[in-house]
């Protein structure tokens, strides 16, 4: 299996944790936006839109985030038991729900505040602003769920919950203002609190620390 990937964006962010919380071995491929690899015509090859993240399993080429996770979750997860039909629904409103709606007012924030200055550049905070004033509304509706739930689809741990928390993952390094939802940062701090998740951060923390991402 290998993993087209620039570890740190949180679209990566999210297959990371999942690969490590699957325990799953693979190749990781270096993609470095920075320096345009993005748009290099064999990358263009494998995902049209010249965006990272691609898996290729077994033949299989899959880009699109989301996708990814649902196809490591069909295959090497614990598969969804057949009485449980509305969890696959609410999993999937999730993931829609951050790749639709979160997903544009929250990675400004990551990007522009900790991305941006690590590649030598200023900020922009007009990016951030531009969809800002949507986070209260956003943060209170998933801390309203979360208030009933221990996770975003129930009581088990679900590939949304990877999905939304990897954008939380600089979240005091960037200041998203997310401190004032006390069951968002309970639930994350229960993610937080894995290994796989701390597995995750280290390994991008050591990526940092190397200048390899530049
Ligand atoms: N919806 C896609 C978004 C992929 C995406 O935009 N990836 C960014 C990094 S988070 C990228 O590769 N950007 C490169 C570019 O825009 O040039 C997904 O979830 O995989």
């Amino acid at each position: 299996m290998k993993l087209y990937t620039y570890p740190l964006t949180s679209n990566a962010i999210k297959v990371s944790l999942l690969l490590n919380y699957l325990q799953l071995s693979f190749t990781e491929v270096l993609i470095q936006l920075p320096k345009g690899e993005q748009y290099q015509a064999k990358f263009k090859q494998l995902n049209p839109n010249c965006s990272i993240p691609v898996l290729e399993d077994e033949g299989l080429i899959i880009w699109e985030s989301n996708a990814i996770l649902l196809h490591l979750q069909e295959k090497y997860g614990e598969l969804r038991t057949p009485d449980q039909p509305m969890q696959k629904v609410q999993s999937m409103r999730w993931l829609c729900w951050q790749m639709g709606s979160w997903n544009k007012v929250v990675l400004p924030y990551a990007h522009q505040r900790v991305v941006v200055p690590y590649w030598g550049m200023k900020a922009n905070e007009s990016a951030i602003a531009e969809h800002a004033d949507s986070l209260p509304k956003l943060a209170k509706i998933l801390d309203t769920h979360l208030q009933g739930h221990r996770y975003l689809t129930g009581e088990d741990l679900d590939i949304s919950d990877f999905s939304l928390a990897a954008s939380l993952m600089f979240w005091q390094q960037a200041e998203i203002p997310v401190q004032d939802y006390p069951a968002i940062l309970h639930w994350l701090s229960d993610l937080q609190a894995s290994d796989w998740w701390q597995q995750s951060a280290s390994q991008l923390d050591d990526c940092m620390r190397s200048d390899s991402l530049i």
